[in-house]
């Protein structure tokens, strides 16, 4: 039957991936001789998703891996950075900007883009949850939702953007941390064909687990989900840390009223300390409601394995002609070679053409401080890439700054 039909690592650092039309571009460029004229390309921001005001910018580490060892100068915002479309005064924002031989990364632009991208849109909608969810446990539990070859990626992107955990397990050594899940309905099943009880699936995931993993048990296979909590909570006592409610979509009314009923029932009966965790279907916009009726963390897949994509572009801006940098774009572009500056007190943006002074916040007149910064010199990676629980911590402390 063959292989899976994905790319490997060797065919996206090959180009492989690329779309023909830059392939035939370096034809024509190699043929008249212009393969190495040296340019200023910049990545912008087309359009962020519908409704969403602001973006985290996110995959910049694969792009470094991507142009490792080319010779080319890379600038860039720092990964995790909350960005705007615009800047205070409309100007789109140079994420990434590539400076050197045009034929050294021509083909690079479909994977490049395709990183930024996808990771982008992974980190925001994962940003966006966890802001939704306030101190609520969020886990990633989007790998059956989409290609497995890049389940690692989201789940690694999904933690950057807030998640607390991820439940796969390559994506988990990629972060450096322990995957995180709970049971599946299948566990269930087994005992009660097997054994005639489902709820002995719970004391055996008890007796067989290992003992860091909190035992967090699914109570809705079978009965309804507020006795079924009851029945855990007895049957585990203190060893339970929660249960999760993965109720069927034919049993869904009213969600909200499901967790209260859950939650009331476990305080009334003295198990208050019982956590809730609900997944299926769950986004920043149920959140609030299913918080407010007693959730205590949520299970998250589709909405950020499938998050819509941030929409960028990367367009030539400059061309070095006789050791002299033209400013030159198409139309629609903003030509010349610039760099991203931000109050940090007023998260405010101001773009600035390269050899122009530090600008002032256009709202508080403050300094603002250089965003952009060079993170590629001739190919070598000259900046220290920041662990993924930095880069987390780095997104939350901006995204609490910021209204939905
Ligand atoms: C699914 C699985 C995922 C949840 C739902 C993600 O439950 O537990 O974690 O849902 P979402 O994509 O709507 O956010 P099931 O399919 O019932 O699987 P299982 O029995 O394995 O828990």
């Amino acid at each position: 039957m063959g292989r899976f039909i994905y790319a490997e690592y060797e065919d996206v650092l090959s180009g492989a991936t690329s779309d023909i039309y830059f392939y035939r571009t370096l034809k024509v460029l190699e043929g008249d001789g212009l393969r190495d004229v040296r340019v200023h390309a910049e990545v912008t921001p087309s359009s962020l998703p519908q409704g969403y005001r602001w973006a985290v910018f996110a995959g910049r580490r694969e792009v470094l891996k991507l142009l490792e060892g080319k010779p080319l100068d890379v600038y860039a915002i720092p990964e995790g950075t909350v960005f705007r479309e615009r800047d205070h005064y409309g100007t789109r924002l140079p994420v990434v900007s590539i400076e050197g031989p045009y034929g050294e990364f021509a083909v690079y632009e479909t994977p490049l883009l395709g990183f930024l991208s996808t990771a982008s849109g992974i980190a925001t909608k994962a940003s966006r949850v966890k802001k939704a969810a306030g101190d609520a446990l969020v886990l990633s539990f989007g790998a059956r939702r989409t290609h497995p070859a890049v389940a690692p990626f989201t789940s690694f992107y999904a933690y950057v953007g807030g998640c607390d955990g991820v439940s796969c397990v390559k994506g988990a050594e990629f972060l450096g941390v322990k995957p995180m899940g709970t049971m599946p309905h299948s566990l269930m099943i087994i005992y009660r064909a097997v054994k005639g009880d489902h709820t002995l699936a719970w004391k055996a995931f008890d007796k067989h687990v290992e003992e860091d993993v909190p035992r967090i048990v699914l109570v809705d296979t079978f009965w309804d989900e507020a006795e079924e909590a009851l029945r855990a909570a007895e049957s585990l006592g203190d060893r339970l840390w929660g249960v999760r409610l993965d109720t069927p979509g034919s049993r869904r009314g009213n969600m909200a009223d499901i967790i209260r009923e859950v939650r009331w029932k476990l305080r009334a009966m003295g198990f208050d300390r019982v956590r809730i965790v609900v997944s299926g279907g769950i986004d920043e916009r149920v959140i609030p409601e299913l918080r407010r009726a007693g959730a205590d963390a949520f299970g998250v897949g589709t909405a950020i394995a499938n998050a819509p994509i941030v929409d960028y572009a990367m367009d030539i801006v400059a061309v070095e002609v006789e050791g002299e940098w033209r400013p030159i774009s198409k139309r629609g572009k903003l030509a010349g070679r610039k760099r991203v500056f931000r109050c940090w007190r007023c998260m405010e943006d101001v773009v600035a053409l390269l050899g122009e002074g530090r600008p002032r916040c256009p709202r508080c007149g403050a300094e603002t401080e250089e965003l952009t910064v060079k993170v590629m010199e001739g190919g070598k990676i000259i900046y220290k890439l920041k662990d993924p629980g930095e880069l987390r911590e780095y997104v939350l402390d901006q995204v609490r700054r910021l209204e939905l």
